[in-house]
């Protein structure tokens, strides 16, 4: 069966832009892991013609129990632009998402060959642009990973170790999940590894001063109007976002 790989980029461009959800690919076309990477590619280049920089690289499925879970042995990888970059403490209008949600991440800065210069800690904002955040894994590639939003902290050098690192996800001042960097695939210099093999291996080379989120430490928590969202990582520091909107009942002010 032959796939309409534009259509199918713009149907997922439609869906971010409107924030409506639309059905599974899948439901409709058959896709292969590679065939959902040239989706991705072209929603990626929809973008980039409208003006958006690309500004880096991000994994996704980077823990075991997330893998495990989608029945696969390797992470995905998706690409940052511009628009999605949310400052630190910055404020997010809800409206641009379906039904966003928001983990704790590690991001590294890049040089142009891909080493990592400094290390932060993050907030990435998804948003799978399918009904009801159901998909199968050439589904989420195509939809760039759910990529939607993220927040980079302050950047620092990177520590000999960041491979077990405490993170808290606060919400509203509530700790909601606790993890370790080592859930970022055993270490987040290894999902940055993973992730540039692949990206390279698609063509895709890094900028200096690209941004790479290595991925998840915790399950992501839902990203409520009003809320506010921490990221704490132990010796990096935190990174915070606000959602517009009214407080949800027994938020914090
Ligand atoms: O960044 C991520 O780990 C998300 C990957 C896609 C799966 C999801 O949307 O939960
Ligand atoms: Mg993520």
């Amino acid at each position: 069966m032959s796939v309409d790989v534009d259509a199918l980029a713009e149907r997922l461009d439609r869906a971010q832009r409107s924030a409506a959800a639309v059905r599974q690919l899948t439901a409709t076309d058959q896709l292969d892991v590679p065939t959902a990477y040239r989706i991705q590619q072209r929603l990626v280049h929809l973008r980039t013609g409208r003006g958006e920089r690309l500004v880096g690289l991000k994994m996704g499925l980077t823990s075991q129990a997330k893998m495990t879970q989608m029945g696969v042995d390797q992470p995905i990888w998706g690409h940052l632009t511009d628009a999605m970059d949310i400052d630190d403490g910055g404020t997010v209008d809800p409206g641009r998402f379906i039904h966003p949600r928001v983990e704790p991440e590690v991001a590294f800065l890049l040089d142009g060959g891909g080493a990592p210069t400094a290390v932060a800690p993050a907030l990435e904002a998804i948003d799978s642009r399918y009904a009801g955040f159901q998909f199968t894994l050439p589904d989420v590639i195509a939809d760039n990973t759910s990529a939607a939003g993220f927040v980079i902290g302050a950047w620092r050098p990177v520590p000999v170790g960041v491979d077990n690192l405490g993170v808290l996800l606060e919400v509203d001042g509530r700790v909601v999940q606790t993890g370790s960097t080592a859930a970022i695939l055993g270490d987040p210099r290894r999902a940055l590894a993973r992730g540039l093999d692949q990206a390279r291996a698609a063509g895709v080379r890094p900028e200096p001063g690209w941004v790479f989120l290595a991925g998840a430490a915790t399950a992501a928590a839902a990203l409520e109007p009003g809320a506010h969202v921490r990221a704490v990582v132990e010796e990096l520091g935190s990174a915070s976002l606000r959602v517009a909107g009214p407080a949800t009942e027994g938020g914090a002010p």
